[in-house]
């Protein structure tokens, strides 16, 4: 119990720090010590729940950026160094949350939009949907409305989940609804965000908004029938 919860704190003190691995020169004091890497790999030996893993540990780590972020006492270079330690450590949970289903439930196309580089939450969107028996089509980040046409274009049974963090690009989630639905009408589309509400889905025509990624998967099986 006091093993997990100091892995724990040991792994959000690496995302706060920007510790990927051992391997890594920054930040100097923690030079020659295990990073988000090496310890996030430890807690899954000694069988701490993943979830358990993401959320007390990268989660909170992250959350703290964000606080030390917004209160200038970090900046930009930091925060992505911050941002690789919990890439870093969210590669070794992505196994726990694949599913076992052989056959797809349906398709996900999913993005950030336009002008936003932020994408750690929609990858981990990404990752539950895919562990809930989805097929998911990341098309990255800073993503432009006519390539998510194009892409529902490819694959129309597609359900499609755009991402934003930033209250400037959330606006660009109107113009890319306004263009998917003007295209694709059908095409069922749902949001989610830090900044964005339920009210601002309506707001844009969006079909749902997901504060996280099992709301999205509750949405995603929502729009198909149950066996
Ligand atoms: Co930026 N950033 N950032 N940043 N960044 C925020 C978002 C900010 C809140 C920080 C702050 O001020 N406290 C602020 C936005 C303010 C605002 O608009 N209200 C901000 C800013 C200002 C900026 C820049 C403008 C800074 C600058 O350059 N001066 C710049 C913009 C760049 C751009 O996009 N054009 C910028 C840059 C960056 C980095 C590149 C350095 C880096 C991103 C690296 C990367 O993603 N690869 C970064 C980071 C890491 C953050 C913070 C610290 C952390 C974001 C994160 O990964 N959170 C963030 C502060 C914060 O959120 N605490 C901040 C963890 C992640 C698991 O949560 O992404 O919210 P989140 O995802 C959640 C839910 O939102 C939801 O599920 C996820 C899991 O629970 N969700 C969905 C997300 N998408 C969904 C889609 C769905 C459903 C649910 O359905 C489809």
């Amino acid at each position: 119990m006091k093993e997990t919860s100091s892995i724990l704190q040991s792994i959000a003190q690496c995302i706060e720090r920007g510790k990927v691995n051992r391997a890594s020169p920054y930040p100097p004091d923690l030079r020659d010590r295990d990073g988000a890497d090496e310890l996030v790999r430890r807690a899954i030996d000694l069988g701490i729940d993943p979830q358990e893993i993401l959320t007390d540990g990268l989660m909170t780590g992250m959350k703290v950026v964000g606080e030390e972020f917004r209160a200038k006492r970090i900046f930009v270079p930091e925060v992505l160094m911050a941002a690789k330690a919990m890439t870093a450590g969210m590669e070794h949970l992505r196994p726990f949350f694949a599913s076992s289903q052989a056959t797809h439930r349906g398709v996900m196309i999913l993005g950030t939009v336009l002008g936003d580089l932020h994408d750690i939450g929609k990858r981990l969107v990404g990752m539950m949907v895919e562990g809930a028996g989805w097929e998911v089509i990341d098309l990255g980040t800073d993503v432009a409305p006519e390539d998510f046409v194009a892409a529902v274009e490819r694959r129309p049974e597609s359900v499609v989940g755009l991402s934003a963090l930033l209250t400037t690009t959330m606006m660009n989630m109107k113009e890319t609804v306004a263009r998917l639905k003007e295209a694709h009408p059908e095409t069922k589309i749902i949001i989610g965000g830090a900044p964005v509400t339920v009210a601002f889905a309506h707001e844009i025509g969006a079909d749902a908004y997901a504060p996280d990624p099992p709301g999205a998967v509750d949405f995603l099986n929502s729009t198909v029938a149950e066996i």
